[in-house]
């Protein structure tokens, strides 16, 4: 099924704010808008691959076993999708651009479902379609 923003919405659930936990027992849904971000690491302002307007990005957090639902809307010019690092999770939702999934068009939209199978702390970032330009910025984004 294919969400739109209205859809979303109109399920029920009310974004409290950009990437904030919108609690609901046994599931835990976030909304991700990766976009690029200036920040400053000590004291140097630098280019990074954010979420939310946020670098680093919003810690999503959930419990094992819960079920996670992250709709990552794409603001970006270029296609994009999401990695999760050491998460088991379905291949299709791994976020390996053209290799496990399509990316998400410009102004598209995604919807990331899965099951959390273990509890640690893990990362993700997004990927755009132009390598070059993941090279040169670090990205971010946690799970606990
Ligand atoms: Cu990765």
């Amino acid at each position: 099924m294919r969400w739109s923003r209205r859809a979303f919405l109109g399920a029920g659930i009310t974004t409290l704010s950009a990437g904030r936990l919108l609690a609901t027992a046994g599931r835990r849904d976030y909304l991700l808008r990766p976009e690029p971000v200036v920040a400053h690491v000590g004291g140097v302002e630098q280019n990074f691959l954010g979420f939310n307007r946020a670098w680093p990005g919003p810690e999503l957090r959930a419990r094992q076993g819960d079920g996670l639902h992250i709709r990552v809307e794409n603001g970006l010019q270029d296609g994009v999708s999401v990695h999760w690092h050491g998460l088991r999770l379905p291949n299709r939702m791994d976020g390996v651009n053209v290799l496990t999934q399509d990316v998400i068009p410009p102004s598209g939209a995604l919807d990331y479902r899965f099951k959390v199978l273990d509890a640690g702390t893990f990362w993700c970032h997004w990927r755009s379609i132009h390598p070059a330009q993941q090279d040169s910025m670090p990205t971010s984004c946690s799970k606990v």
